[in-house]
Parts: structure tokens; C-alpha cells; sequence
């Protein structure tokens, strides 16, 4: 293997320079290199200073994410550091592009930063669920205090180069272009001037301001107790900084290598390393290749101005891509701009948007009353409603009237895609673009391929997804694609759960203590009852509270009653109505379920379903089925989603569970126990 570093001087200042594509990441040929290149300008009497600089797109993003849990190999990242750190020569880092995690803790190690107005740099370990354990938590509290780098550490936020200067995160701009020349500049002039080799881990400045103050943890962890619920990461980030403004250096750095040890080694942050690498591995589909044509996409249509459409339109106006939105009434349309300024106009409130950008966006939307006008749109997505003969008849009238090489897409969330584009004289162009609600939020768009869907229509789907900011995962057509019809089987087994004995508020706590933000029965009571029923002819649980008058919170409460604010407490009502529909139903009730059964009955049918979906061929892959879940349904991160979660459980247990259960588990589930493999780990 040729080394990644080059070692070059120029007028007294060493040059290294590390090129390992594709994000510098330090992995076993970065550190040796390094090692090579601090080791050979330590040596060399001519060099009075080094420039640290990367080729490529970026700064080193940080450690090589995909070596943890394996054999370490090389140089470790400690003992590179030490030798930057600890010479006697002012080492200059250059940043250009993204120094991120041990990338950025790197700089930290230089005496000075030096960054280009476009580059960022953070510490975003939080999100693999580790803790900078390269002397970030250290380091940081000593450049900026600790209550800025409790925010910085535990939200992972990258911060601008500009607003990093003056955080003191870095020293100083470099001009645009122009880093390699401005950054050997900065080194002269420190030559120049006699500075000292500062180093970070010498100065007790911004720590000293918190020391003996646990009110500032104490406080910090109360006010974010419940977005860090869950994961284990921002807690130990918390201590390491505590330990960072009690402690010596030293002994700090000893505490951050334990809770880092403490780190690596959970399932928790196995989870999140692995949807770090599940995310990418989306994008890849193994019959359409890298080098796919993207079609152009400059202007978009969307038909249906209603909570989907208006959501889908607010994607394309953020990209600055310009949407003609149809719609049938002019009612409708006025109602639907009106939604979408709202929304706009809220953020702006809120000081995430200036109301200058709020009317850019307004204006890259064209209203229109007339299908006609979408003749010239490269995309259209139609967001109507779910009815076969509705969107046959759209689908009809497009083919007549948008130029040919135009990609028609459907946000139907269930509907057979393939009959759909039977409806034109060009299948191959007609795609499935499903968005989840809040359209504008929820970061999942499934894009879903009919028989004949072309590849590059495929692929274009699938960039414009990245594009707009979410992630594509393909799947195939069925009913209810990916996340839908992986999810139906939860609803499912609650109402039978609830039957047999355990109440909607223990069912609903097993689910919040799993990691989901709100239980099923807390979940319908918000919908509404009256929505959830809406399209069953028989008999059901949901609707004989209905015909109550408890529609759910909105209404005379529902499976929960409610106050004036709408506090929950459990229904005396409701429980009777559930008894009533167990008699009916001849169910007996065997009181209440240990949480980890209720767990097992909701979401092993999930797994199951999971397995059918891969089986069957409509997902590529098992991650893609556990991004659908964590992107579309809010699935805790944490657990790695419903096939990760069900290799960490075992899947021989999940088959026993589900026979137990009376469920029939799926072909491939069985054969993957019983030959001792796993969905997501070979
Ligand atoms: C850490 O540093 C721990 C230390 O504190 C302590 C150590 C003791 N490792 O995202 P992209 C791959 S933890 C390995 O599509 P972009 C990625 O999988 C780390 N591989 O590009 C993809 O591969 P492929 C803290 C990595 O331009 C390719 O690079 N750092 C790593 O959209 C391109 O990635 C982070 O958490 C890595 N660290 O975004 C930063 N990073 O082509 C993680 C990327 O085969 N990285 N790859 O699919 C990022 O946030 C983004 O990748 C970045 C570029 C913003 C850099």
C-alpha cells in the first residue's frame, strides 16, 4: 500500500499532507502516515514549523468509524497525537471542508487552526453514540467553557468556520482557495513573532469559571432529560465534561478513556454506528449502477394542495427548486398556500428564517387551478386522494399533457403503482415517491419501482430524495410498501393485547420505555378515533368507543380521559367498553403482562413482517426495512430499528415468541435461526 501522506517543505515549514479518500478518516494508513510525516519533520533541523493539511474533499472527518470493535492495528490514535502535541515545533492544522469527531480533536492537538470561511468543524460523536474519546472533552470545555461545550458535545451540532473564530474553536480565516498558502502565511508569522506553542491542554481559563459548580450539570441535564431519553452517549459526555472542570488534565483524560470504553462497547452505540452505515448503504441498489444519469430536475409539479401536497411542495421550495401546485378548487389552493406561509412564517418566528426568505420561497410557487399547466415540469408528484379510479384518471390526463422525458411519481401510500401507470402510455416513467407526515419533516421517502419503472427515473427519485434532504430507501411494490405495511402488524396486536388483559396505559408505557415517543393508544387518542375507524364495516374496539361520543383527545376522550389540559388519565369508561368487546369477542382476560412480553407481542409480528418484506424481495436489504422504521415511524435510533433489535435479541427467541404467540413466523426468519445467522451481522 503507498502511504497517504506526503512530506514536503517550503522555506523552513514541513507540509504534511494526508489524501485517503474518501473523508480522510484516521484510519490504520492516516496514523501511520502521520506518524511518518511528524516523525521525519521532528528529526529535521531545517523545518521550525509544520503545516497539517488534508487533499480531498475534507479535513479528517474523524476516526475510522468502521474499525471499531475490531483488533487494533498501527499506531493508535493516543500515541500520534501525543507526538503532535508534545513537539517542539508549532504545528499549524489546515482545515478545509468538515473536521469532525477525532478529525477535529486533531486540531485540537495543533497549536493553532487555521480554516477556510466554508469549512465547519464539531464534535458529533453523540450521534454514533460515543463520546469524543480522542481528548475532545477535555480540550473543548478549555476553548469555549463548559456550558457551550455541553451544547456543542451533546446535540454533535457543526459549527460554521466564522462563528467557530469566534467561539475561539478556531484562530483564524483563511481565504477561500487559497489555504495551503494562507495557512504556511500564518506559520511564518508565528515564527516570526516568537510565539509560544500553545496547547490547548494547558490552559484552565474557561474551566475554572465552572468549577465547583454542579448546578450548572445539575441544571443542563434536567432541561434536557427528555430529548436525551434513551441514549447513554450524552449523559457520559456530561461527566466527562464534569471531569474536565474538576479534574487535572491527566486524570481527565483517564476518565474520558473509561467512559469512551463504556461506550464502544453498548448496543446502543453498535445501533447508531450501524445507521450511520445503513443510510449510505441506501442509496446503493445493485441493478442500478453508480453512474446512472440523473435527469435533470429544475421544476417540479405537485397536484393536491391538501396536508400532503402542501408538506411535498415545502421540500422543493426549500431546495430552491420551483413547484407548480394544482389543485382542483380555488378554495383548496388558497387554503393550501395559506398552510404553507403559516408554516413558514412560524419558523421565522422562532428566528430559523428571515421573513425575507419566507417570501423567496412563497414566490418559487406557482398556484395553478388547470392539470395544463404542469405541460413543461420535469417531475410531477401527485399528492390526490386514495382512490384507484381518482389516480387512474390523473395519471390519464398527465400522459396527454406533460412533455415527454418528464418523471410522473405518486404519493400513494398503498395503491398498486404498476396499475397505476397502466393508466399511461409510458410506465417506464412512472414511479412511486412516498412521503411520510409531516411531509416537511420526517426525513423517510420511500421510492418505490413499478415492473417497469426505468432506472434512471429510479435513480433521479432516489438523488432528488437526498437532495431535499431525506433519505430514499426503494422498495417494491405491495401493500403498503415498506414502513406501512411493517408497522400494520403493531396496531394489530395492540388491539388484541389490550383483550387479553393489560390496560392501553401499561401497553403505552411498555412502548414509551421502549424508546417510542408515545404508545399506540396515546397515539390513536391524538389522531382521533373517529379517523382510525374510518374505513371498517365491522364490529371494531375503536369504534364502539365512537359510538360514545370518545373520538379520542379532541372529543370525550378515548381510550383515555382527559382534562382541560389535556393530561391523560386512565378511563374507567373506556375500560368497560373493552371488557364489553372481550366478551364479545370471547376473549378472556388474563390480567396484566410483564413489560417485556407486551414488548414481544407488539413488535415481534413486526420482525416478522420484516423478514416477509425482505423475502419477498420488496426492501434490498434488512437496513433499508430499519431506516424505513426509524425514519417513518420514529423507531428508537438506539435499538437500531426492527431487524437490528431482533439480532440483538436472538432470533431463535423471536421464532419461539412468535409460535407461542400463535403467529406463524416467516420462512426466512426460521431459516436464519435455525442456521444460527442473523438479518443485519451475516
Ligand atoms: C470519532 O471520531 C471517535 C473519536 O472521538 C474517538 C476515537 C478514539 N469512518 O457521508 P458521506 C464514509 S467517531 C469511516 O456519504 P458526505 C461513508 O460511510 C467519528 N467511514 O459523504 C461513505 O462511504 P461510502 C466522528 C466514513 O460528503 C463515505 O465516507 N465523525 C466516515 O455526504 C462518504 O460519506 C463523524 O461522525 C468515518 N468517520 O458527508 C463524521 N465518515 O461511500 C461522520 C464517512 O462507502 N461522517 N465515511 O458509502 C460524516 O458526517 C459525513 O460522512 C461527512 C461527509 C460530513 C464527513
Amino acid at each position: 500500500m503507498t502511504s497517504v501522506g506526503t512530506y514536503t517543505t517550503e522555506d523552513g515549514i514541513g507540509i504534511v499532507e494526508i489524501n485517503s479518500p474518501p473523508v480522510n478518516a484516521l484510519g490504520v494508513n492516516v496514523r501511520r502516515a502521520l506518524n511518518e510525516g511528524f516523525s521525519k519533520f521532528a528529526q529535521d533541523d531545517s523545518v521550525k514549523a509544520i503545516v497539517l493539511i488534508c487533499g480531498g474533499r475534507t479535513f479528517f472527518a474523524g476516526a475510522d468509524i468502521s474499525e471499531f470493535g475490531k483488533a487494533p492495528e498501527g499506531p493508535g490514535l493516543h500515541e500520534v497525537f501525543d507526538i503532535i502535541e508534545n513537539g517542539s515545533k508549532p504545528v499549524v492544522a489546515a482545515i478545509h471542508g468538515t473536521a469532525l469527531g477525532g478529525g477535529y480533536e486533531l486540531a485540537l492537538i495543533c497549536h493553532y487552526r487555521i480554516a477556510v470561511p466554508s469549512a465547519k468543524v464539531g464534535l458529533p460523536e453523540v450521534n454514533l453514540g460515543l463520546l469524543p474519546g480522542a481528548g475532545g472533552t477535555q480540550r473543548l470545555p478549555r476553548i469555549v467553557g463548559a456550558e457551550a461545550a455541553l451544547d456543542l458535545m451533546t446535540t454533535g451540532r457543526p459549527v460554521p468556520a466564522k462563528k467557530a473564530v469566534e467561539l475561539g474553536m478556531v484562530d483564524a480565516l483563511a481565504e477561500e482557495g487559497k489555504l495551503r498558502e494562507d495557512a504556511i502565511a500564518f506559520a511564518r508569522r508565528i515564527l516570526a513573532e516568537g510565539r509560544p506553542l500553545l496547547r490547548v491542554r494547558d490552559r484552565d481559563d474557561k474551566v475554572a469559571e465552572a468549577r465547583g459548580k454542579p448546578e450548572i450539570f445539575a441544571a443542563f441535564r434536567k432541561a434536557n432529560a427528555r430529548a436525551f431519553r434513551g441514549f447513554k452517549a450524552p449523559e457520559n459526555i456530561i461527566k466527562a465534561i464534569e471531569a474536565a472542570v474538576e479534574l487535572p488534565f491527566d486524570k481527565g483524560m483517564e476518565r474520558e478513556r473509561e467512559l469512551f470504553g463504556e461506550l464502544v462497547t453498548s448496543t446502543e452505540s453498535a445501533a447508531q454506528r450501524y445507521v450511520f452505515f445503513a443510510e449510505r448503504e441506501a442509496a446503493k441498489i445493485p441493478d442500478v449502477p453508480k453512474d446512472t444519469p440523473i435527469l435533470p430536475v429544475k421544476k417540479v409539479g405537485v397536484i393536491g394542495a391538501g396536508t400532503m401536497g402542501g408538506g411535498i411542495t415545502m421540500n422543493f421550495l426549500n431546495a430552491g427548486i420551483p413547484v407548480t401546485l394544482v389543485e382542483a378548487r380555488q378554495e383548496a389552493l388558497d387554503r393550501g398556500l395559506s398552510v404553507i406561509r403559516r408554516n413558514y412564517e412560524n419558523t421565522a418566528r422562532k428566528g430559523r428564517m428571515t421573513m425575507e426568505q419566507v417570501e423567496q420561497r412563497m414566490a418559487l410557487i406557482t398556484p395553478s387551478l388547470k392539470l395544463e399547466d404542469l405541460a413543461d415540469v420535469d417531475l410531477v408528484i401527485e399528492a390526490v386522494f386514495e382512490s384507484m379510479p381518482i389516480k387512474k384518471e390523473v395519471f390519464g390526463k398527465l400522459d396527454t399533457i406533460v412533455k415527454q422525458g418528464a418523471i410522473l411519481a405518486t404519493n400513494t401510500s398503498f395503491l398498486d403503482i404498476d396499475e397505476i401507470a397502466a393508466s399511461t402510455s409510458r410506465p417506464e416513467w412512472v414511479v412511486g415517491m412516498h412521503f411520510f407526515s409531516p411531509a416537511n419533516v420526517m426525513r423517510l421517502l420511500e421510492v418505490v419501482r413499478g415492473a417497469k419503472t426505468r432506472t434512471d427515473v429510479i435513480a433521479t427519485a432516489m438523488e432528488l430524495g437526498r437532495k431535499i434532504g431525506k433519505v430514499s430507501v426503494l422498495a417494491r411494490v405491495c401493500d403498503g410498501f415498506i414502513a406501512n405495511r411493517l408497522m400494520k402488524p403493531r396496531g394489530v396486536a395492540s388491539q388484541i393485547l389490550v383483550l387479553q388483559g393489560p390496560t392501553p396505559q401499561e401497553i403505552d408505557q411498555a412502548s414509551y420505555n421502549y424508546g417510542f415517543a408515545m404508545g399506540p393508544f396515546a397515539m390513536s387518542d391524538l389522531v382521533g378515533l373517529d379517523v382510525i375507524g374510518r374505513d371498517s364495516t365491522e364490529r371494531t374496539l375503536t369504534g364502539d368507543l365512537v359510538k360514545l361520543g370518545r373520538l379520542g383527545q379532541k372529543q370525550g376522550g378515548g381510550f383515555y380521559d382527559y382534562d382541560e389540559n389535556r393530561k391523560a388519565t386512565p378511563s374507567p369508561v373506556a375500560a368497560q367498553v373493552i371488557a364489553d368487546f372481550a366478551a364479545h369477542k370471547g376473549i378472556n382476560s388474563h390480567g396484566s403482562l410483564p413489560e417485556d412480553e407486551i414488548v414481544a407481542r407488539l413488535l415481534y409480528p413486526v420482525v416478522n413482517e420484516g423478514a416477509k418484506i425482505l423475502e419477498e424481495g420488496i426492501a434490498i436489504r434488512a437496513s433499508d426495512i430499519d431506516m424505513a422504521a426509524i425514519l417513518g415511524y420514529n423507531w428508537p435510533v438506539y435499538t437500531g430499528g426492527p431487524m437490528f433489535w431482533a439480532d440483538t435479541v436472538g432470533l431463535k427467541k423471536i421464532v419461539e415468541g412468535l409460535k407461542a404467540m400463535g403467529h406463524e413466523p416467516a420462512k426466512l426468519l426460521v431459516k436464519l435461526a435455525e442456521e444460527g445467522k442473523t438479518f443485519t451481522r451475516g
